[in-house]
């Protein structure tokens, strides 16, 4: 597995986390002597000062991001005899995705989990994960690109870090489906639909293909959104819907598999680079570790909520599977998005996309 914290263990440092349990800027983790092993020795737990690292995450408690962030929390925990706690936050602890993003980037937080969907206007490259119909149609096919792509791991990775934020691994938290008051079925059905969508433009763009009329809005706000119609549908993972309660206020859900939904573990760069060796080794193999139990943990959420959502007789959602007929027409005008992705998107010609489409279909045609 080629996956992007074996790609960076090998980075050095000399200092690592933070003493500070209020988020402030500058927070690059400098906590003194810690790792004064004797030459050539390992660092023992022990020898690990007491710090505090900070974990945004953009979902509550029982949501995939957040339990993720538990997770990680209780591996370091374990890992280092106690010296290290990671707090975990959940959305709104700190503010909406982009004041998450603001503090990933100026080290009031030192790790994030974070979306695309909200970075893509800092780190343009990103929105390649906006793109429809890009990768498998296959929940655990895509994860193993996720985790061994080149063009991710290496190439969008360095765009990231232009902004000082250090992507550590791509995670699927399952596909995305579509909510709404009515079916949609076919390309026509979304002409004039408002479409609550992310703020990334390319998530805009892709459905203007669709004819829709896409309304960028913070997922707090959509609950209320869809109950006022402000917004007429969405798109997410099923377990998203569901714990949310947007099936509440829809009618409708579409297993259309338009896209997955890609979430990030991010670091502050001067922070993850400041770490001692050992530290970041830590980091690095406890994210690594957490690429399996995650997709076990998305595919048990999405699997139960379909379930609770199938059997919810108090508001009843009706579930329509989309044939492959009726997604190949949307397909057909996802396809183009492609090339404005490449020629006004991409502050790298499309390489990045180029590269990424041979390995898909390198990896399908296996
Ligand atoms: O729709 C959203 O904005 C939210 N959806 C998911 C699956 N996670 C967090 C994100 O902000």
């Amino acid at each position: 597995m080629l996956t992007l914290g074996l790609f960076l263990a090998a980075c050095g440092g000399s200092d690592d986390g933070s003493e500070e349990d209020t988020p402030e800027e500058d927070n690059t983790g400098d906590t003194g002597s810690e790792g004064d092993s004797s030459e050539g020795e390992s660092e023992s737990a022990s020898d690990i000062e007491e710090q505090e690292w900070l974990f945004v995450t953009e979902e509550q408690d029982g949501q995939v991001q957040y339990e993720y962030a538990e997770e990680f929390a209780n591996r370091i925990s374990e890992k280092s005899g106690g010296k290290i706690t990671v707090t975990p936050y959940e959305f709104g602890g700190l503010g909406d995705e982009v004041d998450q993003v603001e503090q990933l980037q100026n080290g009031a937080v030192q790790l994030a989990v974070t979306s695309p969907g909200f970075i893509g206007n800092m780190v343009k490259e990103s929105q390649i994960f906006a793109l429809h119909f890009l990768f498998p149609d296959s929940v655990e096919q895509t994860q193993e690109i996720l985790n061994t792509s080149e063009a991710l791991n290496q190439d969008l990775v360095k765009q990231y870090q232009e902004h000082g934020l250090t992507p550590l691994s791509f995670w699927s938290e399952g596909f995305m489906q579509w909510t709404a008051n009515k079916p949609l079925e076919q390309p026509s059905d979304f002409e004039n639909f408002k479409m609550r969508v992310q703020t990334s433009p390319l998530i805009i763009e892709s459905y203007e293909a669709y004819g829709a009329n896409p309304q960028s809005m913070s997922w707090g706000d959509l609950y209320t959104g869809l109950d006022q119609g402000t917004v007429d549908g969405q798109e997410n993972p099923i377990f998203f819907i569901a714990d949310a309660s947007f099936n509440e206020v829809q009618d409708y859900m579409m297993l259309s598999r338009h896209n997955n939904y890609v979430a990030t573990t991010t670091v502050n760069s001067e922070w993850y680079e400041g770490l001692s060796e050992e530290v970041q080794t830590m980091v690095d193999e406890t994210v690594d570790e957490m690429q399996e139990w995650v997709f076990e943990e998305q595919k048990a959420q999405n699997e139960d909520f379909l379930e609770q959502i199938k059997t919810d007789t108090d508001t009843p959602t009706e579930v329509v599977e989309l044939s492959e007929e009726q997604r190949e027409a949307f397909r057909e005008l996802a396809v183009p998005v492609r090339d404005f992705y490449r020629n006004e998107v991409s502050t790298v010609d499309g390489a990045i996309l180029d590269k990424l489409i041979e390995e898909i279909e390198a990896a399908t045609a296996e």
